[in-house]
């Protein structure tokens, strides 16, 4: 049997994986991550993730980073849970790799665009051109799920796929940060019909309990303050601030 070591932080897209594993009933391993300790700037994590992020699955000890790529390694790993239909064909197969990578490369970036604009510009009156433009890109990508779902349940069909567990968490993600989700009643009701499933229900309590272990530590990301660190240090600051402004703001 493959060993499975899945590093996560609750909230992040490493969610999308965690339903994975849970789908396919999966054994394996969780390491969080603590972001606001640094630890996705350390060393030791870098080796195996030079771009210091999450998800990052081991497996065997080899390292796969890239939530399209692990999906689809998870979808070949274990073929009877149907994570993505595969083997239907050359073509067909691609078209579906295809959608995948569609969320990778399309969906993704604009989620932080939207959600941490900090992240990519610091000039306030950029920062918030550059939200309006990704969410205007974003309704574009919104309105080919919406029309997807109209035949449905699920975004590929009849059947649930990994894709759906990646739209959960970009639902998930920009909820909060003012984008329109109330144009799009499909993709709403695919997000409650998610959180039905046990697989996404297993994976969410995992994310709690790890919450509570952040948020006891004080290590807890805030988003609408995260901003783009290079070092341990420089996240390990970034905490201590919010800790001193939380202490600062609590009543007495
Ligand atoms: N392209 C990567 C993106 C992963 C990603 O951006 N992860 C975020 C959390 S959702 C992260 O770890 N960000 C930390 C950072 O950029 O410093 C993938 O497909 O997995």
């Amino acid at each position: 049997m493959t060993s499975l070591r899945l590093f996560y932080a609750p909230g992040t897209c490493s969610r999308a994986v965690m339903i994975a594993l849970e789908e396919a009933g999966a054994e394996y391993d969780k390491q969080l991550v603590a972001y606001m300790n640094g630890e996705h700037r350390m060393p030791d994590y870098l080796a195996l993730n030079p771009n210091g992020k999450t998800p990052l699955l081991i497996a065997d000890g080899e390292p796969i980073h890239e939530t399209p790529a692990i999906l689809l390694y998870l979808a070949k790993l274990f073929p009877e849970a149907r994570l993505l239909p595969l083997g239907r064909g050359e073509v067909r197969d691609a078209q579906t790799i295809a959608h995948l990578i569609w969320c990778g490369s399309e969906l993704h970036p604009n989620v932080f665009r939207i959600r941490i604009p900090q992240f990519f510009c610091d000039h306030p009156e950029g920062r918030a051109r550059q939200k309006e433009m990704a969410e205007d890109s974003m309704h574009d990508k919104f309105a080919i799920i919406e029309q997807r779902l109209e035949r449905g349940p699920w975004f590929l069909g009849e059947d649930w796929s990994a894709i759906d567990a990646y739209l959960f968490w970009v639902w998930f993600r920009l909820d909060g940060t003012g984008f329109e989700l109330d144009r799009y009643p499909r993709f709403a009701d695919h997000y409650r019909r998610m959180q039905e499933r046990p697989a996404v229900q297993r994976a969410m309590a995992v994310e709690q309990s790890a919450g509570l272990i952040l948020r006891e530590q004080g290590l807890m990301v805030n988003f609408d303050t995260f901003t783009r660190g290079r070092t341990p240090e420089d996240f390990q600051a970034q905490a201590a601030a919010a800790q001193s402004q939380s202490v600062g703001s609590s009543p007495r």
